[in-house]
C-alpha cells in the first residue's frame, strides 16, 4: 500500500476540508491503524487540514514570535500518549474529540452538562497568543483559540463556599493508549483556587493558528494558565467541578516534592533537580531568562500577595 507522507496532505486554505468530512477521515484513519492497515507513524495534521475556527482577537497577547505550527503539534506532552514528545502526534489519532461531553457541577448552583460544539457556540471565541513555559526548561509562544473559563464558570454560578476548581481529563484506555500502564494514576487531574480559575487570562482553547485544536495538543477543549508550568494546563477535558477543599493534582500526587499545587513559573524557585533559571524557547539556541509568572507577573502577582512562593511552589 502506498501511504502519503503527511506534508502530501496539506491542502491550500481555500480548499481546507470542511470539519465533518476531516473528522470522518481522522476516524477513517484511526480505524485503518486500529486494524493494521496503516502504520502508526506521525500524524500531526498539517494545519489547513484542520477545521477553521471564527475568532477575534484577544487580550494579553504576546508580540513575541510565533513558536511555527508545526513544532507546536509534534513536540508535546500528553502521557495518555506516551512520554517521548513525539508519541502525542504519532499515536494521538486514536482520540476521539466528537461527541464530547463536558460536566460543569459540584458547588455551582447551576450544574451543567455541555456538548463540546454547545460552547464554542455559547462564547465568542478569542485569540490569546501565550507562553507556554513547561517545568521541563523549554517554552514556546502559542496562538490559542479559545474563551475565557471565567466565562462558563459564571454561567453555572459557583455557591458562595466554591473556593477551587477540580479538573479532569478523559480517562478511556481505548482511546488513550498511555492509560494502560501505570506512568501516572490515571485520569490526569489537575486544579486552581477559584480567584486563578475566574482570572481573566485562563483560557479553555479549542483551537489553535486559528484551526481546532490537533488531538496531540489536547482535543477537544483543554485549559491554558499562562503564567504556571505546562502541566497545569490540563488536556482533554471532561469534567471542571467546583469544590471548597483543595484538589489533588497529578503531578502532586506522583511527586510531591518536586510538584506543588500552584506550580507558579518562578525562576527563583528550583525544581529540586534542575534550575528553573534559565529556559530554551523552541526553535532557539540559546537560553533565555525566566521570568516570574512567565511574564505575566503584572497581571497575575496581585493573586498572591501575602503569600511565601517557596513554601507555596
Ligand atoms: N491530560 C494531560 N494534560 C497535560 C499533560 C498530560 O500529560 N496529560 N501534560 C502537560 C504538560 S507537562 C505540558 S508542558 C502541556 C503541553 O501542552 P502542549 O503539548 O499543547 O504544548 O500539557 C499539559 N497537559
Ligand atoms: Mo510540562
Amino acid at each position: 500500500m502506498l501511504i502519503r507522507k503527511p506534508s502530501d496532505l496539506s491542502l491550500p486554505e481555500r480548499e481546507a476540508t470542511p470539519e465533518a468530512l476531516y473528522l470522518n477521515r481522522r476516524e477513517w484513519l484511526a480505524a485503518m491503524v486500529a486494524a493494521g492497515l496503516l502504520p502508526a507513524c506521525a500524524k500531526a495534521e498539517p494545519e489547513a487540514a484542520l477545521a477553521a475556527l471564527d475568532y477575534t482577537p484577544g487580550p494579553f497577547s504576546t508580540r513575541e514570535e510565533r513558536t511555527p505550527f508545526k513544532a507546536i503539534t509534534t513536540y508535546n506532552n500528553f502521557y495518555e500518549f506516551g512520554t517521548d514528545k513525539g508519541d502525542p502526534s504519532a499515536r494521538a489519532h486514536t482520540l476521539r474529540p466528537r461527541p464530547w461531553t463536558v460536566v460543569v457541577d459540584g458547588k455551582v448552583h447551576k450544574p451543567r452538562r455541555f456538548d463540546v460544539d454547545q460552547l464554542l457556540k455559547a462564547f465568542p471565541l478569542e485569540e490569546r497568543v501565550y507562553r507556554l513555559r513547561c517545568v521541563e526548561g523549554w517554552s514556546m509562544v502559542i496562538p490559542w483559540v479559545g474563551f475565557p473559563l471565567a466565562a462558563l464558570l459564571k454561567l453555572v454560578e459557583p455557591e458562595a463556599d466554591a473556593r477551587y476548581v477540580a479538573f479532569t481529563s478523559l480517562h478511556d484506555p481505548k482511546q488513550m493508549p498511555g492509560q494502560r500502564g501505570a506512568v501516572l494514576d490515571w485520569p490526569y487531574v489537575e486544579g486552581l483556587r477559584l480567584d486563578e480559575a475566574l482570572h481573566p487570562l485562563t483560557l479553555l482553547a479549542v483551537g489553535l493558528y486559528g484551526r481546532v485544536l490537533p488531538n496531540q495538543n489536547g482535543a477537544p477543549i483543554r485549559l491554558v494558565v499562562p503564567w504556571k508550568y505546562g502541566f497545569k494546563s490540563i488536556k482533554s477535558v471532561v469534567s471542571i467541578r467546583l469544590t471548597d477543599r483543595q484538589p489533588p493534582t497529578s503531578w502532586n500526587l506522583s511527586n510531591p516534592r518536586e510538584y506543588g499545587f500552584y506550580s507558579n513559573v518562578n525562576p527563583e524557585v528550583s525544581h529540586p533537580r534542575w534550575s528553573q533559571a534559565k529556559e530554551r524557547r523552541i526553535g532557539e539556541f540559546r537560553r533565555r531568562d525566566t521570568l516570574l509568572f512567565n511574564g505575566y507577573a503584572e497581571q497575575v502577582a496581585g493573586l498572591y500577595k501575602g503569600m511565601d512562593l517557596r513554601r507555596f511552589y
